[in-house]
């Protein structure tokens, strides 16, 4: 973090958008129509900087919620950053580190001082974080769709457009009809399936029989705090398992590591409690011999800024979920939205901070609540 002159917060507010998708994105968990997303702005010393909470509407993905998130920074995060001194970002974040669990409410926060301080210092986050890309090559996750032709027609839409990989939603019973159609159709396009913990190890048949169709990998099959099931699956499948919901610390991932429970691991900022804790997997991985890439979750332009400066370091060598705005929003809340180039890649912002501009009429067009939070 160099030596950046200590970071005032002065006052913090809390705001929620929502956003009309393209169309519904459905999972082995539910379906969304509309991104509703939590914001923080901060601002001290003259300097803003905002930040995007991963957590959706239902706890489906896990058990954060936007709503529950709202009440985590209101009363008991953003309090204590308020009451506190002055401080660099480890600082700050020891403010908050007495807080068990909220890691996507925690993870938020900690990107809007990411921001501030980017900004205050004239630094990129992908600087900040050590990002050595300009470029990152998009992958484009694709919602269970109503019918088989319905998804190859996706499938080439998207691969039309440039996008690197193809990410399939799974689950059991619509899996590996699936795989093989689109595998007849694409034989060489990178695919992956995604099944959202939808699997148990009693599934190992089916599980299997996908090892047949190259896939680059199978992510999250199993339960989502399970480490075990997935080590003994790994070891009767050919396929990687490349594991996303059962990691959410870095106790997580040395003992997924250790037990052999996958071989890649997507790496969200909002699910392990922020960019910096993400940056210590993506090192943790790195030495450990384990590709990363970085997931997504619906963000607007703000997260979706942040994810490309953290695929920005060296050991994301696979194409994330990092797709452009127009994938899922008709018009994004920045005044320059996230576009993908014919070649499947997406510039990282080199501007200070997150590097993107807010539209102030969109937001407050999409804004449904917002609120000051007071100090304690
Ligand atoms: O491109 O932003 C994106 C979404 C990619 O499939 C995607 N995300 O399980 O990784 C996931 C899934 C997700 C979306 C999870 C929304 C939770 C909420």
């Amino acid at each position: 973090m160099g030596d950046w002159s200590p970071i005032h917060v002065e006052r913090a507010w809390l705001r929620i958008v929502e956003l009309p998708l393209v169309s519904p994105f459905t999972t082995s968990f539910g379906t969304q129509t509309v991104r509703r997303a939590l914001l923080v702005e901060v601002e001290g010393d003259g300097v803003a900087g905002v930040g995007e909470c991963a957590a959706g509407i239902e706890p489906g993905y896990s058990s954060e919620t936007c709503a529950g998130a709202l009440i985590a920074l209101r009363d008991h995060i953003l309090p204590s950053l308020l009451a506190g001194p002055a401080a660099d970002l480890s600082g700050h974040a020891q403010a908050w580190a007495w807080v068990r669990g909220h890691n996507m409410a925690k993870a938020a926060v900690e990107m809007a001082l990411l921001d501030q301080a980017g900004r205050a210092n004239q630094q990129s986050l992908s600087q900040l974080l050590g990002g050595v890309r300009p470029r990152i090559g998009c992958g484009v996750s694709i919602g269970i769709q109503a019918s088989l032709a319905a998804t190859l027609l996706a499938v080439s839409d998207y691969l039309a457009e440039g996008y690197q990989r193809i990410k399939l939603k799974c689950k059991p019973g619509y899996d590996v009809e699936l795989a093989r159609e689109v595998r007849h159709h694409f034989p060489g396009t990178p695919l992956m399936l995604d099944a959202n913990s939808a699997y148990s190890i009693a599934d190992l048949d089916e599980l299997r029989a996908l090892d047949q169709f190259d896939l680059m990998m199978i992510e999250q099959p199993l339960a989502h705090n399970d480490l075990i099931d997935h080590a003994a699956l790994q070891a009767q499948i050919e396929t990687s398992i490349c594991l996303d919901e059962s990691v959410e610390s870095l106790a997580d991932l040395r003992a997924a590591i250790a037990l052999a429970s996958g071989r890649i691991l997507n790496i969200k900022a909002g699910r392990v409690g922020g960019l910096l804790p993400a940056v210590q997997m993506h090192d943790t991985c790195v030495e450990a011999g384990w590709p990363v890439w970085c997931g997504g979750m619906l963000e607007t332009g703000i997260g979706r800024a942040a994810n490309l400066a953290l695929a920005s370091l060296p050991g994301f060598t696979l194409p994330g979920d990092t797709s452009a705005s127009d994938r899922y929003f008709e018009q994004d809340l920045l005044v320059e939205p996230f576009r993908l180039a014919s070649d499947g890649t997406m510039a990282v912002p080199t501007g200070p901070g997150l590097g993107v501009e807010v539209d102030p009429r969109r937001l407050k067009q999409i804004t449904v609540h917002v609120e000051e939070v007071s100090p304690r």
